[in-house]
């Protein structure tokens, strides 16, 4: 029997791609080449400094040295953050406060686990902190998924065992992830993409808590 949800952050909950595009894509005009928005989906789940070497090596960059490049990260950091600063909850996907209520009131616990370092400004600006009894972020993990080390500490922040727990993901590497922790899964997006997940949805607004005892 499912005891707890652990969510995704970005792509599940809310709509971030489109600004880390947009800070990515600057950075490397900067750089003086350019990528496309295709490409761009390539960096969904990854963290910030995987993100950076994929993109230097579609713009042939080589060479630079750690210090080079974690200024580069911090610059494209300085701008996604402006971008974040502007953000209301208007920005939450739809149908993501009815399930996370609705799974709080079926008794659920909930947590987010994202790779993202600016988790817990993004919860904040959406106003959907309290919603969530565990938060494990990019800060609090260093295997990157598809190892299952953020949502195996969510699961024990939760003090769930991980195969009662369904994870929700809208990138391949967390759904592996998940899979890799003994996890259930739903993924979020197309099922000719997250061809692992149990079930895919378009939404949180696609799914109900009761469907979650099926998996
Ligand atoms: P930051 P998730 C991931 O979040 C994003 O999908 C990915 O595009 C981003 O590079 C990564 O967080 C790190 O984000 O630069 O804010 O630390 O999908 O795991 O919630
Ligand atoms: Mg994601």
């Amino acid at each position: 029997k499912i005891k707890a949800c652990i969510f995704d952050l970005d792509g599940v909950l809310v709509d971030t791609a489109v600004y880390h595009y947009k800070a990515w894509k600057r950075l490397a005009n900067e750089l003086g080449f350019d990528f496309t928005e295709h490409q761009n989906e390539q960096l969904k789940g990854v963290s910030r400094m995987a993100s950076l070497d994929l993109i230097l090596g579609w713009g042939g960059i080589k060479g630079m040295s750690n210090e080079q490049k974690i200024e580069l990260a911090d610059r494209k950091n300085t701008w996604y953050t402006e971008m974040i600063g502007a953000m209301t909850p208007s920005e939450i996907l739809p149908g993501v406060r009815d399930f996370v209520i609705a799974c709080r009131n079926a008794g659920l616990k909930t947590a987010i686990g994202s790779a993202s370092k600016n988790t817990l400004n993004i919860l904040q600006k959406l106003d959907l902190q309290s919603f969530f009894d565990a938060v494990i972020d990019g800060n609090s993990v260093s295997a990157p998924k598809p190892d299952p080390e953020v949502f195996l500490k969510g699961a024990e922040a939760l003090g769930v065992s991980p195969a009662d727990c369904v994870v929700f993901e809208d990138a391949v590497a967390g759904i592996e992830a998940a899979i890799n922790g003994g996890m259930k899964t739903v993924g979020i997006g197309s099922p000719e993409v997250l061809t692992k997940a149990e079930k895919v949805v378009s939404g949180l607004d696609k799914i109900t808590v009761v469907e979650l005892d099926t998996l």
